[in-house]
């Protein structure tokens, strides 16, 4: 007698690509530039009338990392779904040694991966962070302020604290750094502070970068090069502040090899940015082998997005505040039916249903949807 397997495999009978537009509350600021909508390829696969989601986290023009979202559509829909659409698949795991041949373009592989994990978890009726291997009934968050004028900012960081998040992450850049860290440190001696250049220094700031000592930071993320690794592991060993890593970190080998570096003391996981949840698991276990802790990264996702990042953050070893704060502090409205909203400092982890835990508003999603493609088997 053969043992029944625990169930078939997957087969993905159709893939509905579209591309979706929100307007933001508030501007958005950071060292590369201004967003004033979050604009993002969402998709769904479906298998036997089960539905599996995920958006993608690249920006229209590629200045974060190098990946753009029309390059992302194109690269989805013309080359990686038609490759996948009909096909059987037993587990979400697949989908790396599936992706391996391909070069870069990791947050475009993510949404598909991530989608499929969805799909994976609803066929085994689990929640995704169930089948990734966690258990929380909420998870521990912080805020990512972005660049404003000094007193906004004081405003912002009181009005946060007072609402029970974690942690304050301040966006700097040249010139909006030390007199900003001065008046915030000023002003809350006692606050979880740190800060995100998103890659806007080089090595000749490490004076600069060795002044910021002094503010009690619990870490400095992504000061050098998006590209680098290196250059931080000279720079973390003139610094007494923990280097934390965002966008260097696209693979769990570029996390062995920053680890393996000390170019880094925590690390920041953007499952949407490193080729999706097997990947991210990946460089938490590696994190978690040498006792670096990480936390979850944002990039102003909607609710599909929000609640793949909440799932996999019941993680162990994310072990401080993430970036998943309320979707209200960046949508009047989200494509979901539920809300995702904080208290207290605590994200309660979406379990309106297995997977992802959360349900498209149909309606209003149609209404933000610019453009749709499907492929079906
Ligand atoms: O570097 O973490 C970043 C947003 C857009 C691009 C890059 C980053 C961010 C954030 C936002 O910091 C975090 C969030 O989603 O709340
Ligand atoms: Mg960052």
């Amino acid at each position: 007698m053969t043992a029944q397997p625990l169930r078939p495999a997957l087969r993905i009978d159709h893939a509905e690509l579209r591309l979706v537009r929100l307007p933001l509350v508030t501007p958005f600021t950071i060292a590369t530039g201004t967003m004033h909508e979050k604009l993002f390829p969402l998709l769904t696969l479906r298998s036997d009338g089960l539905e599996g989601h995920a958006e993608g986290v690249m920006d229209p023009l590629p200045d974060y990392l190098e990946e753009t979202t029309a390059g992302a559509m194109a690269f989805v829909s013309d080359v990686v779904l038609p490759g996948l659409i009909g096909r059987r698949i037993a587990h979400p795991r697949l989908l790396q040694q599936e992706f391996a041949g391909w070069r870069s373009n990791r947050m475009a592989l993510a949404m598909v991966e991530m989608a499929f994990w969805d799909l994976w978890a609803k066929s085994l009726d689990l929640p995704l962070m169930t089948a990734l291997g966690g258990q929380a009934e909420a998870v521990e968050v912080g805020v990512s302020l972005g660049i404003r004028a000094i007193p906004e900012t004081l405003d912002q960081v009181a009005l946060h604290l007072d609402q029970g998040y974690r942690r304050i992450k301040l966006k700097v850049r040249p010139g909006h750094d030390l007199s900003l860290l001065r008046a915030v440190r000023g002003a809350f001696p006692e606050a979880h502070l740190t800060v995100d250049a998103n890659c806007c220094y080089t090595l000749a700031d490490t004076a600069l970068l060795a002044a910021m000592d002094d503010f009690a930071l619990d870490y400095i993320e992504q000061p050098l090069a998006w590209d680098d690794i290196h250059d931080h592991a000279t720079l973390q060993a003139r610094l007494r502040t923990a280097l934390c890593l965002d966008e260097s970190i696209k693979t769990p080998a570029h996390a062995r090899k920053a680890l393996q570096s000390d170019a880094c003391r925590v690390m920041n996981i953007k499952v949407g940015r490193s080729g999706g949840h097997a990947a991210a698991l990946q460089i938490h276990d590696l994190c978690a082998a040498l006792d670096v802790p990480v936390w979850c990264g944002g990039m102003l996702e909607s609710g599909i997005g929000r609640a793949h990042n909440i799932h996999l953050s019941t993680l162990p070893n994310f072990r401080k505040p993430g970036d998943v704060s309320s979707a209200s502090r960046y949508f009047h409205r989200d494509i979901i039916e539920q809300k995702l909203e904080t208290a207290g400092g605590l994200m309660p982890v979406p379990l309106h249903g297995p997977g992802i835990g959360v349900t498209l508003d149909r309606d209003f999603l149609d209404s933000v949807t610019l453009e749709r493609r499907e492929g079906r088997a």
